[in-house]
């Protein structure tokens, strides 16, 4: 039996084993919220347009400084990579979207890779640049990015990186994909090393070229990041010095969210709101932290601060605030431990559940409280909807899109990962 047939088989046979229990659980949650004046068919309709992006670098098993355990049944080149978020998007119908990074998905048939991508019904999302390895090492030492790329001193590090994403620029532009996402590692350890405000300058002009290059429709998204791999300054250090950039560079130019890349107790909330509020929120790379940039699972440390950001989406939406450009939606993980394909069907359960939680927020008792300057009426009004078990409506989106009732326990089911480690054997993509 084929990969694809086996998957189907087995969301075909979850959801005749489950539709009992799940119809009662449907049932359930449409009458509490009724109570509370939501309308469950609203969320779902909602929820069932929510697309989320998958990294190409998360469908491997990452690694860290110290070693990397490959998996078994781990992509090899792209065209597995899409494969595998073909699977998963069978599972969950929320994921039919993948994020590309180059080199490390560099192709030499961009017409056969955006058939290949059609034919999986998978659509490209925002394509990365690298420009924090140098891959084949540059004949000419300043071309390195060991001192940085856009914002090195030395011009040649700086046109290497510029050509570089104009390059990712039409390398997107043929796949279909509508955004650059530029994470930058610049920065520095050493107290003095660098000017602060010669790097940005050298940043923005480095960036400009990139962004006049930008093809109709296209945004560029930039990507802040406290510290790591330098540790005493990063050039995109936090959502200021990111917006700083993008208002630099143009309209087009918009800030993306990773909600590991802040420091510790960070109210990214209110940063998600804030660039909500200039009309320069981008994107999310979605994952959850306990000290730093840990890529932990979506939502599996801070779930409720997961909540409170899809709240600030919900209210911007509301409040027509996307209607120019909606957020794009992507996670950001790799991980040691788990296998890849169960880390992704997590991560996009837990911004689905976090998002339905904020739609079932009772709007109007929220608005009252803000009013009355009520602040317990106000958390009662979050936290109700916090503590609602919505994963009846996020299984009823997924089930009218003919879906799994249950992803995970379907993929298992499949035996996909047995069937393609068969296949695939020990190796590994390139990428992290
Ligand atoms: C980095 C950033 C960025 C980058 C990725 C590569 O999160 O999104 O593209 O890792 O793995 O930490
Ligand atoms: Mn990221
Ligand atoms: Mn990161």
């Amino acid at each position: 039996m084929s990969e694809t047939a086996r998957l189907a088989d087995a969301i075909e046979r979850q959801r005749r084993d489950e539709a009992a229990a799940h119809e009662a659980d449907f049932a359930h949650i449409a009458t509490k919220l009724a109570r509370r004046g939501v309308d469950p068919e609203t969320i779902v309709a909602r929820l069932s347009k929510l697309r989320i992006a998958v990294p190409s670098w998360a469908l491997g098993a990452g690694g860290t400084r110290f070693g990397r355990f490959t998996q078994a049944g781990e992509p090899r080149d792209i065209n597995e990579k899409v494969a595998d978020v073909a699977a998963i998007e069978k599972l969950t119908r929320a994921n039919g979207e993948i994020s590309l990074h180059i080199p490390w998905d560099r192709t030499d048939d961009p017409k056969g890779l955006r058939a290949y991508l059609a034919e999986s019904g998978i659509v490209c999302g925002p394509i990365n640049s690298n420009t924090f390895q140098d891959g084949e090492r540059p004949n000419d030492p300043r071309a390195s990015y060991r001192f940085g790329s856009v914002s090195n001193v030395w011009d040649e590090a700086r046109a290497r990186a510029v050509d570089h994403m104009v390059g990712v620029v039409a390398l997107g532009k043929a796949l279909g994909s509508q955004a650059l996402t530029v994470w930058l590692s610049d920065g520095t350890n050493h107290p003095g090393q660098h000017s602060f405000r010669g790097a940005l300058d050298r940043t923005i002009d480095s960036l400009s070229k990139v962004y006049a290059t930008l093809p109709d429709g296209w945004s560029l998204y930039t990507e802040h990041k406290p510290f790591e791999p330098a540790f005493y300054s990063s050039v995109n250090f936090d959502w200021g010095a990111s917006l700083l950039i993008a208002r630099s560079l143009g309209p087009r130019a918009r800030c993306l969210v990773d909600l590991g890349h802040h420091l510790p107790n960070a109210n990214i909330e209110q940063i998600v709101a804030m660039l909500v509020h200039q009309g320069r929120l981008g994107g999310f790379h979605f994952n959850d932290s306990k000290y730093g940039d840990d890529d932990l699972t979506t939502g599996s440390i801070q779930p409720y601060q997961l909540f409170l950001i899809c709240r600030e989406l919900v209210d911007a939406e509301r409040d027509g605030a996307f209607a120019a450009h909606a957020p794009d939606l992507m996670i950001d993980a790799s991980h040691n431990f788990k296998d890849p394909i169960e880390d992704v069907l997590q991560s996009t359960e837990a911004i689905l559940i976090a998002y339905a939680q904020a739609m079932t927020v009772d709007a109007a008792k929220l608005d009252i409280a803000r009013a009355e300057n009520d602040p317990a009426g106000a958390q009662e009004a979050l936290q109700d909807a916090f503590r609602t078990d919505v994963r009846a409506l996020v299984r009823e989106a997924r089930r009218r899109k003919g879906g799994a009732l249950d992803p995970i326990s379907a993929f298992r089911l499949s035996g996909y990962r047995q069937a393609v480690a068969h296949k695939r054997g020990f190796q590994q993509a390139t990428g992290l």
